[in-house]
């Protein structure tokens, strides 16, 4: 699959014609296909093959056009052009914050500033700050940025892996330094899939005792800068961590800024300039008396500025802020709604720990029920269970449900779809079990038609109520098939199907990123499309194979929020009562 590939080969595209003082539509048609080819779930070639790109919402004729050439020749005749014209290595000023298209422009028109090195200099010397729309501050500015630049030598990690880390970070803090209030802002606290780097924001009386020792701590593998209200260090897994000292009076205005996106703060300040305000990372203020009128919280900011409260996970400049102003932001499902998990392997299959310790385990975590979803005869290579192994692993189910009452194990089944659509078990031994759950996890090499035709097979199934890890999606390496999503999620509406948000990861220790491995399919894309065009109900399930993994739960409801889900929308949101209501009726119901 190249869709990958060509988004990128877009991004840079779009960046360079805005450089090139290209017409904004056409910036944000480059940017606009970047966004919807980075999420197909089909290979793009095969859509180029049967001259179907234009049918890819927000792909006119002209990137249509464009993708032909980038398939066929590996490059876009618009973007060698455009090199031709300016020089490339403008990009990567773009990187140093406070630099957006039209200063970069400035400073490679009036002073010939072409890459990060002349930017330097020319700071140094003192000669950005008499360029116009610059000055002595924003000079500093830049130097800062740029002694900060040198570190970003990371790549982004799954947050399976950043947020355990930051988490740590904070109980450190915590326990060893004066910080008041404490907070993980930034793609994190967005539940972003993958993080760039971590962001803390502290507030103390003795900001530079905090500084010292984040600077020494033993994590420490780099220090980057040292500042008496930022420090930024790489640590021993070379993450980059950010620790801001902020004032009490701006901690929300901070966090506000420092969350971001920067899609979201952008269009916030927007809306700030037209009430006459100015908004930034320390306060909300008045533009004629420069009064600051909010800053202390992010509700009150975003009550100045006649907005709803949005949660962090919303904030991405996908409609949430315009939801926000006409008040229908919705509550979004939590953590503390999910009553059960759906998705666990036990000792019967592949997994590590018995029925009672993932009970337990699920007790620990507040749930009122479990569905133990092992797999099928049809899987041998995890262990699949016979008819009879099934039968046995009943008779456990109800000794541990009548000792364990009110809480209340669920013998699920996690069935093979087979290559031609049915599952690994006849229909008429589908009954015995509380709820069948199914997904593909042989014969991924078929094509995109085969699979849809398998999927959709297995959704119109009477007694399959759930498809898991429907698209195979598998972050940082190749999608283990292409399906097309909207065709199963139509069929999903009419017979009643639930899709489940997947977040098996296998990616909790660092050492192991290369093997790491994290699912989150549905995605927080496609989820979102599941529920708002399809009307879908879904289901987050964690895969674990042992008890300590179904902790992840956290990272599916992550996505669930970025998919802006409420309570309702989620099955395993249901309390026990409802869930067995849910159980007892058929699909069509
Ligand atoms: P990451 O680290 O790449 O996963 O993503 P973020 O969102 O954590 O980005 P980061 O760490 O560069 O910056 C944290 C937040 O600070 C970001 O979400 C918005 C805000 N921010 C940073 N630089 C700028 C900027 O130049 N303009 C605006 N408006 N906001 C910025
Ligand atoms: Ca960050
Ligand atoms: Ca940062």
């Amino acid at each position: 699959m190249r869709n990958k590939d060509v988004a990128n080969k877009f991004y840079e595209l779009a960046e360079l014609a805005e450089l090139a003082n290209e017409n904004s539509f056409k910036v944000k048609a480059y940017l606009e296909a970047v966004r919807v080819i980075e999420n197909l779930l089909i290979p793009i070639e095969d859509l180029a093959k049967e001259n179907k790109l234009t049918d890819i919402k927000g792909v006119g004729k002209g990137i249509a056009e464009k993708i032909m050439q980038y398939l066929d020749k590996g490059t876009i005749d618009r973007l060698e052009e455009l090199k031709k014209e300016i020089p490339e290595s403008l990009l990567e000023l773009s990187r140093v914050p406070g630099l957006g298209a039209k200063r970069i422009k400035t400073l490679y028109t009036q002073l010939g500033i072409k890459n990060i090195e002349d930017l330097k200099r020319e700071a140094e010397k003192g000669n950005i700050r008499n360029l116009e729309g610059f000055g002595e501050k924003t000079e500093e500015k830049i130097l800062e940025g740029l002694n900060a630049l040198h570190d970003k030598k990371t790549d982004r990690v799954p947050i399976g892996i950043a947020l355990p880390i930051a988490e740590s970070i904070v109980s450190i803090l915590e326990e060893h330094t004066p910080v008041n209030k404490i907070l993980i802002a930034g793609s994190i606290r967005r539940m972003k899939e993958t993080i760039g780097d971590i962001d803390i924001l502290v507030t103390s009386n003795e900001p530079l005792d905090v500084m010292d020792f984040v600077a020494s701590m033993p994590v420490v593998k780099e220090v980057i800068v040292k500042g008496d209200t930022k420090t930024s260090i790489i640590t021993k897994e070379n993450l980059q961590v950010d620790v801001r000292v902020v004032e009490p009076d701006s901690f929300g205005a901070a966090a506000q800024y420092f969350t971001g996106s920067k899609q979201h703060n952008v269009k916030l300040r927007e809306i700030a300039i037209k009430k006459s305000f100015k908004l930034n990372e320390y306060g909300l203020f008045d533009l004629d008396s420069g009064r600051k009128v909010a800053g202390k919280t992010e509700e009150e900011i975003y009550d100045m500025l006649g907005l709803q409260w949005i949660p962090p996970e919303m904030r991405e400049d996908s409609g949430e802020i315009e939801a926000a102003q006409n008040s229908q932001i919705n509550k979004l499902i939590e953590l503390s709604d999910i009553k059960g998990d759906f998705h666990l392997h036990s000792t019967y299959s592949d997994g590590a720990n018995t029925i009672e310790e993932m009970t337990l385990k699920a007790q620990s975590m507040g749930y009122e029920y479990i569905v133990i979803s092992d797999h099928a005869i049809g899987l041998s290579v995890a262990k699949g269970l016979t008819m009879e192994r099934f039968k046995e692993q009943r008779e456990e189910i109800d000794r541990l449900n009548a000792k364990l009452k009110p809480f209340k194990i669920f013998q699920g089944v996690e069935l093979n779809i087979l290559s031609n659509g049915e599952v690994d078990f006849p229909l008429e031994d589908l009954k015995f079990f509380d709820i069948c759950l199914a997904g593909i996890h042989t014969g991924m090499e078929q094509s995109v038609e085969a699979i849809t035709e398998r999927i959709s097979k297995a959704i119109n199934n009477p007694y399959i109520k759930v498809i898991v890890h429907p698209t195979g999606r598998v972050m940082g390496s190749r999608d283990l098939y292409g399906v097309d999503i909207d065709q199963i999620f139509l069929k999903a509406r009419s017979a009643h199907t639930v899709f489940e948000i997947n977040c098996l990861m296998k990616s909790n220790n660092y050492k192991e990123i290369n093997a790491s491995f994290e699912k989150l399919d549905l995605n927080d894309v496609n989820a979102r499309k599941a529920k708002e065009k399809f009307g879908l109900l879904l289901e987050i399930g964690t895969d674990a194979h042992s008890t300590e993994s179904m902790s992840n739960m956290r990272y599916g409801v992550g996505v669930a929020r970025r998919a802006w889900l409420t309570k309702s929308d989620v099955i395993n949101a249901m309390n026990l009562e409802e869930f067995e209501n849910f159980l007892s009726k058929p699909k069509s119901q």
